[in-house]
């Protein structure tokens, strides 16, 4: 059932993320496409096709950033519909994706409907949002608003040593448009929750507040290697016993102040990495994330405090790099409102709440009034092959960001749209 105004079409909405799906697609389900890969190049030629398809004049900037634009009756800002299609290693059809396509989808019922706006509408895909190849993650939507200068983000080294400015270059996406060049009036962002909330509550849309605060750091740990057999543990300099002693210690601090705080090693590379031989070197990830920055500080506080003590009992030496560092982020009260408030129309049953993922709407949010529609995660799986959102819960999202966006960017010529009836 599709209760806003425009004749949106999840059916239409499925078969692109499907068809997305199949560039990158892992033997056994699930999606690879890390930013600035030869399946991004290809995921990324299949968007602007489709864009190009729908009429949108497309342009792409300097850091890869895609942008169709559907102009409306006056020139100006537009309306902005963003999110990323680059994916974790271990990805799902939806992360990311669905805000990009929806945002497509959107567009496709404005043409249907004969719609013209008076805003222009742009839909935006952002490079590099996950940051699991190049740090920090956001990075295309933090260089758009002026957070990162382009030449240090073409600079980025990937964690497999790639420069981003080459990998952009040979997938095609070294863009010609100036950072910045399209703004944006409002940004809306449509995307899974990636979390169990709105399933354990059986809540259709999460109406989100805002992001949380987010911290990545990278540690090399150095030590001494050493045979497995012959050194006594007394004389031990063990990278790897650190690194160990260091996420475990971590992950104790999170459950001891409890509430909101997470805390996560998902890397952990030892050298040289084999069985009869003591690490000399330990190169691990550490991301703590909180919605209150007061607390994320002194989560960060305790967490040196761990590496300090560790790294001097194991008498190995540390080096740190901070790989993201982002403030939580408030969006706009009154685009929020108007978020709850269209989903209400619309039937739809809403809560409130903040977001533990990043979003490149965090970003946006610093130069234009921006926000974000959830709908539920099954099982509250993300950045897992299996990430599934039931068709239901896709379409209901789509109406209420296809309400938003038409409500925001205006009918120069309203008497065509109320002519035709929601299919
Ligand atoms: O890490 C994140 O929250 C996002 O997926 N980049
Ligand atoms: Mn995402
Ligand atoms: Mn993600």
């Amino acid at each position: 059932m599709n209760p806003s105004s425009l004749p949106v079409s999840t059916d239409r909405l499925v078969a692109r993320l499907e068809a997305l799906g199949r560039v990158g697609a892992l033997e056994g389900g699930g999606v690879c496409r890390l930013a600035l890969t030869k399946a991004d190049g290809e995921g990324r030629d299949l968007v602007v096709g489709w864009m190009k398809e729908l009429g949108l004049d497309v342009v792409v900037d300097g850091i890869g950033n895609l942008f169709g634009t559907r102009a409306g009756s006056r020139p100006g800002p537009s309306v902005m519909i963003g999110s990323h299609i680059d994916t974790v290693a271990t990805g799902g059809l939806y992360d990311g994706n669905l805000g990009v396509l929806a945002g497509l989808e959107v567009i496709a019922a404005l043409n249907d409907a004969g719609i013209v706006t008076e805003h222009p509408v742009t839909v935006a895909a952002f490079t590099n949002e996950e940051g699991a190849r190049f740090q920090p993650d956001m990075l295309g939507s933090l260089v758009h608003v002026g957070g990162l200068p382009l030449e240090e983000a073409l600079a980025t080294k990937a964690v497999d040593g790639a420069v981003l400015a080459d990998e952009l270059a040979a997938i095609g996406y070294a863009g010609e448009a100036s950072i910045g060049g399209i703004e944006a009036a409002a940004y809306f962002e449509y995307h899974i929750e990636q979390g169990p909330v709105l399933e354990a509550e059986a809540i259709e849309i999460g109406v989100v507040e805002g992001v949380q605060g987010i911290s990545w750091t990278e540690l090399t740990l150095t030590g001494r290697s050493s045979h497995a057999g012959t050194t006594p543990m007394r004389l031990r300099r063990d990278a790897g016993l650190a690194a160990a002693r260091i996420a475990a210690e971590v992950a104790g601090l999170a459950r001891e102040i409890g509430g909101d705080v997470v805390a996560t090693v998902g890397s952990v590379k030892l050298t040289p990495n084999l069985v009869n031989v003591v690490a000399a070197r330990a190169v691990m990830t550490v991301d703590l994330r909180h919605p209150d920055e007061g607390i994320l500080r002194v989560v960060e506080a305790r967490f040196a405090e761990i590496v300090d003590r560790v790294a001097a009992e194991e008498k190995v030496e540390v080096a740190r790099r901070t790989l993201a560092r982002f403030e939580p982020v408030a969006f706009a009260p009154a685009l929020v409102d108007r978020v709850e408030a269209v989903a209400k129309r619309q039937g739809r049953s809403t809560r409130r709440m903040f977001s533990g993922a990043g979003h490149d709407a965090q970003m946006l949010a610093r130069v234009a009034p921006a926000a974000m529609i959830f709908v539920p995660s099954v099982g509250g799986l993300s950045h897992n092959v299996r990430e599934f959102t039931a068709h239901a819960d896709l379409g209901n999202g789509l109406s209420v960001l296809a309400e938003l966006v038409l409500e925001r960017a205006g009918h120069a010529n309203v008497d065509a749209a109320a002519s035709r009836g929601a299919v």
